[in-house]
């Protein structure tokens, strides 16, 4: 074998929390391997991870721009230069500001990549409001859920780092499946390698979950419910741990405000009361309770199940609350936050919001969102300028909104007041302009049809619901931008492809997700064909559009300097060092005025900023937009619950259908029926049926699992199938977002209630 290089970088196949050796022969990467130094994967790869390489050289990539040549869908497509693209694409962009107004502009987003740290600030540049993505069923609902209660956007992460010396003795897992070989493999910055690692060693292990996922198999507590019912589930163990006086009063009277209004709120939310609706026994919910509350320190491993609900905001709020009412927020081995490293400038518009850049974008635009009630109401446009994307944080709010709103009010009483009459707000705490909203302006061209749409790393007829809706929208749009590796089925809607760069082809410095534990380098070890990192796409393209304020940096180069500037680290030291790490902020509550940076300056149970916006101030629960309960008439004909996917081992969402070593261990798209279940519409492990809800119908294989209930499906989602023809590649046979159409959204998040639709099966030879 010739010389192996060894580079040291970080993976990006998924949001990436595992550093990793990539191993070079010549030019050529060779093999990529886990890092056993470092601290946040401890020498962890997974499948997708390991195949990384498979995709940095697949040769369906598209290693040149590309323009249309023939009608949309046609493939044809004519190769052109990078200048060539973003000139003609600027061009396009500045006639439609010009001509119609710079709204008339949509930018939209997957989820969390290097380029969505850019991408809010260059919608605002660009004055657009109308700027959209999965963030309101991925991760923000938590997000809000912890700004109005703790103050902060850094979110409490399991304490697995041990800094605090102590382990977590007892962990509680809810709605996430990142460990065990039935899982996948990290999820919100966490690497489920070091959450096994402390599963392990716990005392107790509670799980949430419908599926028998790997932990639940030796469980203390596994709680089997009926999907979407988290809320219910959550507000009766803070009625147990209430009742039955498990509280760590130190805390709550110290550092919390409105405990005794919890205490009258939780009454009715007995055991029994949500034995009825979760399916889980009461004295099985008072178990698990009282395990949480007493075995100490407690961590707890929330998930994406939690953020698709009708309840999302009001049932973390309720894990908030949890947490904090036991004592195990902000301690060792409990759930924690950190500081950051030392110097450097993050840009994760949820941890730095200054860097989303909405000081560029003029106030009056807001009015013209297109969730909001454009043109329907008269209301000032500072008013407007609140309601839409503004909410998003408290503390930005109060530092920066505030301070304005005095300018037009008379102090903060009043700008409460202000706020409180912005019902108009459709989703008031959805981030993004909400995605079947927008959809549905450009279809029926209400208030107004957008002229052109980025679509930058984000496959929207596979990973967004109602995706006939969108196939609809995108014929209608008159000039669409696709960024991505691959020609997918949206890709084929573009005017205009963008070729995107892999995370082997550029240097960054990565935050590795939801939390500021560890910032770590990813270096450019080749580059392939003529493609462009989407941070200099939109640095360069910026520049083209005027946008020089909000863009200072000539090259993405520029920018990872200016973040680094104040380590005093040059990019090539900071591969050198490999990681900046933050320290834990252990009882930080007890020595600094104001880590809690609520209103109160305590975590708030009770909420009064959710009072004034017309929002619960304590939680609450609500059933899903279909079941049993909440359209028994519909569960007559569609008498299965059906999970609309969960997280796949060897997929990333859409991605990966074109990777053989993956798509070899999951070739076709798989159903879970319970054995019992499928026995009864007579259908075997690996025959394909069909799933029917009141919106469509799709087929998949079906795999029994007597894991769960005989009442539940659980359904693969975001499936495509690259080696079909194009346009399509077969994206309509089976992708579960077909049977999810219009429906009631959470009236806080506009999140879809993805876990818990109404559905009936059936072998396809029947029909
Ligand atoms: N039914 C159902 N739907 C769901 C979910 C569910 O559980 N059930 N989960 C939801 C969740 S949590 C999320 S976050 C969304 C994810 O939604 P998406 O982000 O849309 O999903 P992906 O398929 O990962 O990514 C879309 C495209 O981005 C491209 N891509 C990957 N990396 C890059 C990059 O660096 N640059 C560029 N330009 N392109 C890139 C990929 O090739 C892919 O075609 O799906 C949501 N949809
Ligand atoms: N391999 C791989 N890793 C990924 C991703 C990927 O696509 N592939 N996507 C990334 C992204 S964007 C995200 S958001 C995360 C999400 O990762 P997770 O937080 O793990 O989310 P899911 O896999 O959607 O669902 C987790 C668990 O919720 C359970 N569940 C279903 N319905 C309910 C319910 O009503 N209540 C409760 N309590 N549980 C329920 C499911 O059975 C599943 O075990 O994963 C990230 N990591
Ligand atoms: S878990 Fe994510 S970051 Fe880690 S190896 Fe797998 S894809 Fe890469
Ligand atoms: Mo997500």
């Amino acid at each position: 074998m010739q010389n192996i290089r060894i580079i040291k970088s970080a993976c990006r196949m998924c949001h990436g929390v595992c550093q990793v050796l990539v191993h070079m022969e010549g030019e050529r990467v060779v093999k990529i391997t886990g890092d056993p130094e470092s601290p946040t994967s401890r020498g962890y790869i997974c499948r997708k991870g390991a195949a990384s390489a498979e995709l940095l050289y697949h040769p369906d990539r598209v290693l040149q721009p590309l323009r249309r040549a023939g009608k949309r869908g046609e493939n044809k497509w004519t190769p052109i230069s990078w200048d060539e693209a973003l000139d003609e694409m600027a061009e396009r962009l500045l006639k439609i500001k010009r001509e119609s107004g710079p709204q008339y502009f949509a930018m939209m987003h997957g989820t969390g990549r290097p380029y969505e740290n850019l991408g809010a600030r260059f919608a605002n540049a660009f004055g657009t409001p109308n700027f959209t993505g999965v963030g309101h069923i991925c991760f923000w609902p938590r997000v809000y859920a912890n700004i109005f209660t703790q103050g902060m956007s850094e979110m409490p992460v399991c304490d697995v780092y041990g800094q605090g010396g102590v382990e977590p003795q007892c962990v509680l897992i809810w709605g996430c499946n990142i460990t065990g070989p039935k899982g996948h493999n990290s999820s919100d910055g966490m690497c489920g390698a070091l959450l096994q690692k402390v599963i392990k060693n716990a005392q107790k292990v509670i799980v949430v979950d419908p599926r028998r996922i790997s932990p639940a198999e030796n469980a203390d507590h596994w709680l089997q419910l009926r999907p979407g019912t988290d809320g219910a589930l959550a507000l009766a163990m803070i009625n147990v741990i209430i009742v039955e006086d498990l509280i760590d009063r130190e805390f709550v009277n110290n550092y919390t405000v409105g405990f005794d209004r919890l205490k009258e709120h939780i009454k009715p939310f007995t055991p029994e009361w949500a034995e009825e609706i979760v399916g889980v026994g009461a004295e099985d919910i008072r178990a698990a309770a009282r395990t949480y509350a007493t075995v100490k320190p407690a961590c707890m491993q929330w998930g994406n199940a939690v953020d698709h609900s009708m309840c999302n905001f009001h049932t973390a709020r309720s894990l908030l609350i949890l947490r904090a009412i036991t004592g195990n927020l902000h301690v060792p081995g409990g759930d924690i936050v950190f500081e950051r490293p030392q110097g450097l400038r993050v840009k994760f518009p949820y941890l730095d919001i200054d860097f989303a850049g909405f000081r560029f974008m003029p106030l009056q635009n807001y009015q013209y969102a297109l969730d909001g009630n454009h043109g329907k109401q008269n209301i000032s446009s500072t008013k407007r300028f609140i309601q839409d994307r503004t909410l998003q944080f408290l503390d930005f709010l109060k530092y920066n909104f505030y301070p304005l709103l005095r300018k037009f009010s008379q102090g903060e009483g009043q700008a409460l007041k202000l706020m409180a009459e912005l019902k108009g707000a459709r989703y008031p705490l959805s981030p993004v302009i909400h995605p079947p909203t927008f959809w549905k302006s450009i279809v029926n061209n209400d208030p107004y049809r957008i002229r052109a749409l980025w679509i930058i790393g984000a496959n929207p007829l596979l990973t967004m619901s109602n995706s006939l809706l969108i196939e609809e929208a995108l014929k209608l749009i008159e000039y669409i931008v696709v960024s991505d590796f691959f020609l997918t089925p949206t890709a084929h809607y573009a005017d205009l492809f963008l070729p995107a760069s892999t995370w082997l082809e550029y240097d960054e410095v990565h935050n590795s997700g939801a939390h500021t534990f560890s910032v770590f380098p990813r270096k450019k070890v080749v580059k392939i064909g003529d493609t462009l990192d989407d941070q200099e796409v939109m640095i360069r393209l910026a520049h083209r559009l005027g946008m020089h304020d909000a863009f200072p940096w000539r090259s993405h180069q520029e920018l990872t300097d200016w973040m680094l500037k104040g380590t005093g680290l040059s990019f090539e030291e900071f591969c050198e060092k490999g990681i900046l790490t933050g320290k834990a902020r252990y009882y930080a509550y007890e020595k600094e005025k104001h880590f809690f940076r609520t209103p109160s300056g305590k975590f708030e149970i009770y909420s009064d900023t959710l009072a004034s916006m017309g929002i619960s101030p304590l939680p609450i629960y609500r059933e899903p937009a279909f079941s049993p309960v909440s359209t028994p008439q519909v569960a007559e004909k569609y008498p299965l619950i059906l999970i609309g996917g969960v997280k796949m081992a060897d997929y990333f969402h859409s991605e990966g259908r074109q990777i053989s070593s993956l798509r070899r261990r999951n070739p076709d798209p798989l159903v879970e029926i319970n054995p019992k279940t499928a026995a009864s519409i007579g259908c075997s492990e690996g025959d394909w049926v069909w799933i029917e809800t009141p919106h469509g119908r799709v087929k998949m294989r079906a795999k029994l699992f007597d894991g769960i209930a005989e009442n539940v499906v659980c359904a693969q989602y975001a499936w495509w199938f690259p080696e079909e023809a194009p346009p399509e590649h077969g994206w309509k046979k089976s992708n579960i977002n077909l049977t999810f159409g219009e429906m009631d959204y959470d009236p806080e998040t506009g999140s879809e209630s993805l876990k818990s639709m109404l559905c009936r099966i059936y072998p396809v030879g029947n029909n």
